[in-house]
């Protein structure tokens, strides 16, 4: 195995699937990446044969790809202390998958409750059998940089939970040294950002309803989506997820981007209505984007910029996926070429 360097090694990725992220991926995931970059040693990626499982158009997929690190970087990923990369642009997230597709048992993936909800809502014949092994494949991602630690939102729990199943698996198999086991790292309070429409199913980036707020989305029309956004019974603002999921989701994502804590927030509105929560954080809401979109366009203006940053984030990354590919492909029996030999 390689030798881990002191800090612990981070992967993680989203999928380029929208123009925009959701504030959803900013809470859940986003700002964990930017809390791990000073003690951790980062990998960022941006899942783009993931997104393929669905089909998307192609100059749409490219196009999302670079607005998706634009994302990244408005949200305070540093290129210098974080590699930030594509992931079609190292082959070996593709070559290690189909190791671990030939470890993976059909009824376990069968089993990911991810695929079972979008093939159901596909049918059998809209579902592609890439969106079958899409967990495979983030398996891949994670392993290939002997990742300790992978920070993700509430929804990915049972895909890391395989990740770490393959891993055991192979490390019993092979050997102890074959695979660091990950754990996950997801951040109770705000794994889970609910659709505003909807508060008890995840704030999706695939729905395009009123539920979602986007990153892009125009700061007015954010600030209308809050203020329509679906409340509980009862007039007190308490956080009480299980009785006041609507109230309790806006007091999250109040939380986050004022910086309050929510028993702060509690105190700040004991005796006040839904609405006067509603319009404050709908101000709060529509400042963060109007400052989170200007740097996201500094970042679009400058194609060269990005070019520069994940082509040093390929090289990085190829460097260390390149070693574990070769340790993993020696533990499976497979011939090296005689130039490697
Ligand atoms: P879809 O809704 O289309 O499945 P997604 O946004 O869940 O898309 P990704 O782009 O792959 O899919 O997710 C990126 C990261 O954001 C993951 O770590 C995921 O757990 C996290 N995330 C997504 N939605 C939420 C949410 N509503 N609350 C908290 N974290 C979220
Ligand atoms: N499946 C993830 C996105 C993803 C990912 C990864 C997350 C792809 N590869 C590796 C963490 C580590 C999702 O959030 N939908």
């Amino acid at each position: 195995m390689t030798t881990q360097t002191a800090a612990p090694r981070i992967l993680s990725g989203m999928q380029p699937s929208n123009d925009s992220l959701s504030i959803g991926n900013y809470i859940g995931a986003l700002t964990q990446w930017v809390a791990l970059q000073d003690t951790c040693d980062t990998f960022y990626m941006m899942a783009d044969l993931h997104a393929l499982t669905v089909n998307p158009d192609p100059s749409a997929l490219r196009e999302r790809t670079r607005r998706t690190l634009a994302q990244y970087l408005a949200g305070g990923v540093d290129p210098s202390r974080s590699t930030l990369f594509v992931q079609s642009h190292v082959p070996q997230h593709a070559e290690l998958a189909w190791i671990l597709s030939c470890q993976t048992g059909f009824g376990e993936a069968g089993r990911m409750t991810q695929f079972k909800d979008k093939s159901a809502k596909q049918g059998n014949e809209g579902t592609s059998v890439g969106l079958f092994t899409y967990p495979v494949l983030m398996a891949a991602d994670i392993l290939l940089y002997d990742a300790a630690l992978v920070p993700v939102g509430e929804d990915q729990r049972q895909h890391l939970e395989l990740t770490r199943n393959l891993a055991e698996r192979m490390n019993s198999r092979f050997g102890e040294d074959t695979f660091v086991v990950p754990d996950g790292h997801i951040v109770k309070a705000i794994a889970k950002i609910y659709d505003l429409q909807n508060p008890t199913a995840k704030m999706s980036k695939s729905e395009n309803g009123k539920g979602t707020i986007w990153l892009l989305d125009e700061p007015k029309k954010a600030a209308k989506k809050i203020k329509s956004a679906v409340t509980d019974a009862g007039t007190e603002i308490v956080f009480d997820p299980a009785n006041k999921p609507g109230i309790s989701n806006l007091l999250n994502i109040y939380s986050v981007l004022a910086d309050k804590s929510i028993t702060a927030l509690e105190a700040e509105y004991a005796g006040k209505q839904y609405g006067n929560l509603k319009v404050d954080l709908s101000e709060v809401v529509a400042d963060f984007l109007t400052e989170f979109q200007a740097k996201v366009n500094v970042y679009l203006d400058d194609p060269a910029q990005l070019d520069v940053i994940l082509a040093d984030g390929a090289n990085k990354a190829k460097a260390v996926a390149q070693e574990t590919l070769k340790r993993i492909y020696d533990k499976v029996g497979l011939l090296p070429p005689a130039s490697q030999a």
